[in-house]
Order: C-alpha cells, then structure tokens, then sequence
C-alpha cells in the first residue's frame, strides 16, 4: 500500500460518506461494497442541481469520504476498500488468477450491465413502460435527495433522462439493433454464464467486487417497482444468487430508502415464484 494509513474497521473508524443518488447504479456497487465490508457510513443523497456544489470530489455520483480523504469512481473506491479496511471482508481474492477473473467480470458489469440496464430508460423510441420508469425515477429522486427537485423538473423527468448526455453515451454501447426483450435477456444468460455454476460470480466460494457491483443492477430496480425488472423472478439462477449475496451483506443503511420501496424480495429464494409482497403508494 502506497503513502496511505490502513485503517481498522473498529471503533477507530473514521466517518465515512456515501455522495449517492438512490438510482445511481455506480453508486449502489459502493453502497454494497460498504455494507459487505460490515463498516458504518451514511448516505447523503446529493441533489442533481447542487451535484458540481456538494460533492465533495469530481463531478460524478459516487464519492466516499472516509475521515478526511474522498474518492470517486467506483470500482477504484472498491480496490482503495480493501487497502484502507484489510481486516474487514475482501472485496477481491488474494489469489492472483482468481482477482484477475473478479476485474473481467467487474469490467463485464461496468460495460455490458449497466448500460444495458439503462436501454429501460427512456430515449431509445417511445415506449410507454421506459417512459413509467422515467417518471418513476423522476419520483424517487425527488423523494431521497437532499431538498427534492421542482415539481416541473420532476414531472419532466422522462424527457430529461432522454437528453442526459452519458446516458446517450450509455445506450450506445449496448446491442441497440436488438429489441429491447431480447437484448434484457441475452444480458441475464451472458450473467448466468459468468455464475459459472457460483455460488458467486466466477464459481467464487464468497462475494467479491463483481457480485456487489452486479447485486444492485437487478435488485434495486426491482424494488422501486421498474417495469421490465421483475423478469429477474423467472430466472431462478439469478434470484438463487440474490439469495446468497444477499445473506453477506448488512441491511443499514438499506440499498433502497424504504419510503420508495414498492416490492420487496422475497424471504427465500424459492418463495420467488411471487417474488415478495407488492406494496402500495
Ligand atoms: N465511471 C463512473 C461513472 C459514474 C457516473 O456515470 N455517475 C453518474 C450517475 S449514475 C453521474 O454522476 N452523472 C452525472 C454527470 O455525468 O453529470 C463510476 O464508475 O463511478
């Protein structure tokens, strides 16, 4: 490790800030990547109108405080992780060849996952369930972030996702020439290829940065009720590993703000046939 202290993860631990949006999807992976690491932090749910103002460093959601040192870009703050806490859980495999399979499929989630998550977005043709989950997202970010967004703002929020500059850049990457079902699905059989057999990514024994990166792609859409989503529950490779991820991590602070939950997992990962209750407002 370079000129950096290492930390304990004990009541020596420093205070550590999440600068998240709830649907950001980079920040969720830091999100999960805490909670597996079993260490204390708070999320504070940054406004996109004062995102350049509040972050603490650079211009993009994630950044993670911890004392007086702050970081962005994801998988970075992952590996920085591991240096700062080396007695709380590993996010990657001591073993050289498994740590190098761990950043492929990491790679695979950050390019392939992720901006294939978004074509559910609108601004790929009108379709009436992205433009739902535009104004669903609209709605969630007014309820978590810090001072809410305009009521105009938020009932544009479709129109606004359509326009955002690196979702365009985004949606370019994916397999745009196929319609939008199968390209959801290629995605699920490219993810159940790289299970290999699991129990974790990679046919890994324990979680690692590729899991906690991949677990908030499918499972927070889900729970904030996103069209499209809920195909994860026919899937039963997909809902056996939200299972066993899920088991590793701390549930505080939780993934998903309970005030925009609207459908919860289901307690098993046989109980997925109706996939946990569906919940009102
Ligand atoms: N490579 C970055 C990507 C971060 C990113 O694209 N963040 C988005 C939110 S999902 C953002 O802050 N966009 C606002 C902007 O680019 O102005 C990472 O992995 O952390």
């Amino acid at each position: 490790m370079s000129n950096q202290k290492r930390i304990q993860a004990s009541k020596t631990t420093p205070n550590i800030t999440l600068y998240t949006f709830t649907m950001s999807p980079y920040a969720e992976k830091v999100h999960c990547y805490l909670q597996y690491k079993q260490l204390p932090f708070q999320c504070f749910y940054i406004n996109p109108l004062r995102l350049k103002k509040d972050l603490p460093v650079g211009t993009q959601v994630p950044a993670l405080t911890v004392g007086s040192e702050s970081r962005a870009e994801s998988s970075d703050i992952g590996i920085w992780l591991d240096e700062m806490f080396p007695d709380s859980p590993s996010l990657l495999p001591a073993n050289q060849e498994e740590r190098v399979k761990v950043l492929a499929i990491d790679q695979w989630v950050t390019h392939r996952l992720i901006p294939g998550n978004f074509r559910n977005y609108p601004g790929s043709g009108v379709n009436m369930r992205r433009v739902y989950n535009g104004w669903r997202l609209g709605q969630v970010l007014h309820k978590t972030s810090h001072g809410g967004i305009p009521w105009l703002f938020q009932a544009s929020w479709p129109l606004v996702l359509s326009q955002l500059g690196f979702l365009k850049e985004m949606r370019d990457m994916t397999d745009k020439h196929l319609p939008l079902e199968v390209a959801n699905q290629v995605l699920r059989e490219e993810f159940i290829a790289h299970l290999a057999e699991g129990p974790f990514l990679g046919g890994m024994k324990k979680p690692t940065l590729a899991d906690l990166g991949a677990y908030p792609q499918f499972v927070a859409p889900y729970m904030v009720g996103l069209h499209n989503a809920e195909e994860i529950t026919e899937y039963p490779e997909i809902m056996q590993w939200i299972h066993n991820v899920r088991s590793h991590l701390e549930d505080m602070p939780p993934l998903i703000p309970s005030v925009v939950v609207k459908r919860r997992l289901p307690e098993s990962a046989k109980d997925s046939v109706d996939c946990g209750a569906v919940l009102q407002g």
